[in-house]
């Protein structure tokens, strides 16, 4: 059994849409263990986007691509550069207001949680994903020119490591809870 923390950004609280995300977990059968509405300060913001390089080098290559088809310069001179621009950038949005951190429970639920969540740019989330269905026209042209962090509407872990860790940056032990589903069965 597998667990991945998912967060619904602010963008996805404002825009009223969290209950119909939640839904489409529950539907798919993911087993919700935690959840609970938290308006993160500079210290959990900073727990949860720490700036690493394998995964500057990843935000860089993904966003380079889209650049440079269109012909584009990128707006960073390097992958270290970009990574400490957007990990600012999305610690400040965490901070923008009360976000609903949950944690689903289910067999490969890190990559079921990702490939529902869609394409980190919701311009290029296929519809029928969450991003791709409630925040396409949100792309990192629009984002750059904004000047802001790319408002995707939720988070997921991606990878069971990083999950456990996560997880235990949000909830307490308590917080965390074990019980029978209807659906167990079948597992
Ligand atoms: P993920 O959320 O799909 O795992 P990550 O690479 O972990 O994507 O990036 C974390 C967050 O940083 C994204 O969800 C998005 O909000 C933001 N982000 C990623 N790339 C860009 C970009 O090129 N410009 C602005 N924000 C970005
Ligand atoms: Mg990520």
């Amino acid at each position: 059994m597998e667990r991945t923390l998912i967060l619904l950004k602010h963008d996805a609280v404002s825009k009223g849409i969290t209950g119909r995300i939640i839904s489409r977990f529950e539907d798919a059968g993911l087993k919700i263990t935690a959840m609970k509405m938290v308006w993160a300060d500079e210290d959990l913001a900073g727990q949860h986007y720490k700036l690493d390089e394998a995964w500057a080098k990843k935000l860089y290559d993904r966003t380079k691509k889209v650049f440079d088809e269109e012909g584009k310069e990128m707006p960073y001179k390097d992958h270290m550069h970009m990574g400490q621009k957007i990990q600012g950038w999305n610690k400040k949005f965490l901070q923008e207001g009360p976000i609903i951190a949950l944690v689903l429970e289910g067999p490969h639920a890190v990559e079921v949680g990702r490939d529902m969540l869609g394409h980190t740019e919701p311009r290029q989330a296929a519809p029928g994903t969450i991003r791709g269905d409630f925040a396409k026209l949100e792309s990192y042209n629009l984002a750059d020119k904004k000047q802001r962090v790319l408002r995707n509407i939720a988070h997921g872990s991606d990878t069971p490591e990083n999950a456990e860790h996560e997880i235990h940056t949000w909830f307490t032990k308590e917080e965390l809870h074990e019980y029978a589903k209807d659906l167990d069965k079948h597992f």
